[in-house]
């Protein structure tokens, strides 16, 4: 059984009080590892550890040049562990591998350097207030920050908010998901290597309801940058009150993915395919689980997307041929089925999919995994439960819809404001919808095209507090201050 180690003030250590969460391997059902349960007294020593080396290091008062270098190095090493990381990874929160070794890790190395060399273009502006006052802004970085991360996918999120925090100057701690730690704590081992100074950076793993809380009330720490679900994120503001944190919340979605009659519908269904089911199950916060598509061509596109879904290999995510895996997690799990029971009872016609676990898989090696097919009901009500709320899981709904503005209603019919997606031939619709739709992400004639140059957040209730990605995704975690001049 492999264990892995919280890091804090440097050192690779266990929780104080010797406690250990299981972490089970969701391909096999099997506990494949351990990481530890820490509690409020880790979380001291981390937040004690990131204040001194925020205050003592030379982290902030290096040129930031070297600063960016330091990082650069950090992401190369990332980069060269792409094959055991992504391995480990896999195994902890059933990600195919293809995804974590090929696609997730080296694209959060080239994220990494495009963050580190902000670092580089950090300024300030000077404002003409009248001739005799001189006045200008600085950004400085809040100080100690903490980056709570969901078990979806911990290395990439990790790596790019890490980066981009210390980019800018903070101390960070961060708190992994407890079904989905091993990954981050691995990667904690390349700061033995790198010229980061120790304390800059901690990871503490544990419960929500333990370190989770303790970090959102905490005083001694001044931004929280969370990513989960909109419930936790709720609960964080309220316990965010305290100190007033700086809060970036990155929260849920029921993006609706809307496909006109003059698109091109292979591509459509290919898109609209890709952005639910695979590679991750419909675990992706911006799964477009709601497929909106022009009534006239309802039927052939619904076609489409059944046989796209009965094609897709569902299996063990560490084969390179497996094109979907398993949820992730036990809870997560029981979750998605209880979903396409309701979505069963509510009328929703079950188009294809819907089969779990030993159903899906042939291996016997995995036949205690948590394995949903791809599955998609049929339904007119965009008001049932399977239409509204996320279901984090290989499940869509397709809706029909008859024109522009009755495919907006529907697409803005929703508490969230993640991501939308628009499939049409006519590139006047594309702008003229793009403004309307309510999400801080559209996407035309494809999905899911998340590039760390291009800002990313959610709208109404996926999310608030700024923006990730972009030119300015460093002010996400720093202050302004102004400084005014009297020159009389
Ligand atoms: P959550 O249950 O909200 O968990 C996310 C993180 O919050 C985990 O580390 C969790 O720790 C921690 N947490 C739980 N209770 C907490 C508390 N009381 N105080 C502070 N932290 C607490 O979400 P999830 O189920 O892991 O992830 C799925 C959700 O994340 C979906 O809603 C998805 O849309 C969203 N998501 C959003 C985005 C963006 S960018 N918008 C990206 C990925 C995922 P434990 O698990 O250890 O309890």
């Amino acid at each position: 059984m492999q264990q892995f180690l919280n890091y804090i003030a440097g050192e690779h250590r266990p929780a104080r009080a010797g406690g250990w969460l299981d972490s089970v391997n969701p391909a096999t059902g099997d506990v494949w590892a351990q990481v530890p349960d820490s509690d409020v007294d880790d979380l001291e020593d981390a937040v004690r550890s990131a204040r001194a080396a925020y205050d003592d290091s030379d982290w902030r008062t290096v040129p930031m040049a070297v600063r960016a270098a330091r990082l650069r190095s950090w992401a190369d090493a990332v980069e060269a562990s792409a094959d055991w990381l992504g391995e480990i990874e896999t195994r902890d929160n059933g990600r195919p591998l293809n995804e974590t070794q090929h696609t997730q890790i080296p694209g959060a190395a080239m994220q990494m350097r495009y963050l580190a060399g902000l670092a580089e273009t950090i300024v300030g502006d000077t404002i003409d207030v009248r001739p005799s006052a001189f006045a200008y802004t600085v950004w400085e970085p809040v100080g100690v920050c903490a980056l709570i991360i969901p078990w979806n996918g911990p290395l990439p999120l990790f790596f790019a908010k890490a980066t981009a925090a210390l980019a800018a100057g903070n101390a960070i701690i961060v708190k992994p998901a407890q079904q989905a730690s091993a990954g981050i704590l691995a990667a904690t081992r390349l700061f033995d290597e790198l010229d980061i100074p120790p304390g800059m950076v901690q990871v503490v793993s544990g419960r929500g309801s333990t370190v989770g809380d303790a970090i959102s009330s905490h005083r001694g720490i001044g931004k929280i940058s969370f990513t989960g679900s909109t419930e936790t994120g709720r609960r964080i503001i309220d316990r965010a009150a305290g100190n007033v944190k700086n809060l970036l919340l990155e929260l849920g979605g029921k993006s609706p993915n809307i496909v006109f009659a003059d698109a091109d519908l292979d591509r459509a269904a290919a898109g609209a395919s890709a952005g639910i089911f695979t590679p991750n199950a419909g675990q992706a916060c911006v799964a477009g689980s709601r497929i909106l598509v022009e009534e006239s061509v309802y039927d052939d596109f619904v076609e489409r997307l059944r046989v796209r879904a009965g094609g897709i290999q569902v299996g063990d995510p560490l084969d390179p041929g497996t094109g979907m895996g398993p949820i992730a997690t036990a809870g997560q799990f029981k979750a998605v089925q209880s979903y396409v029971e309701l979505g069963r009872s509510e009328g929703a016609s079950l188009v294809t999919g819907g089969r779990v676990g030993a159903d899906v898989v042939s291996s016997t090696s995995l036949e205690h995994g948590y394995f949903v097919e791809p599955t998609l009901f049929a339904t007119r009500d965009n008001s049932l439960r399977v239409s509204q709320e996320e279901i984090f899981g290989p499940v869509a709904v397709a809706i029909p819809f008859r024109s522009e503005d009755e495919a907006i209603m529907i697409a803005n019919d929703t508490p969230y404001g993640l991501a939308a997606g628009l499939w049409t031939g006519d590139v006047g619709r594309a702008h003229r919808l793009a403004r309307r739709l309510d999400a801080g992400s559209v996407w035309v004639n494809t999905y899911k095209a998340l590039h760390w140059a291009v800002p990313f957040g959610g709208h109404k209730e996926s999310g608030t507090g700024g923006t990730a990605n972009g030119p300015t995704a460093l002010r996400e975690w720093m202050d302004a201050k102004s400084v005014v001049l009297d020159l009389s």
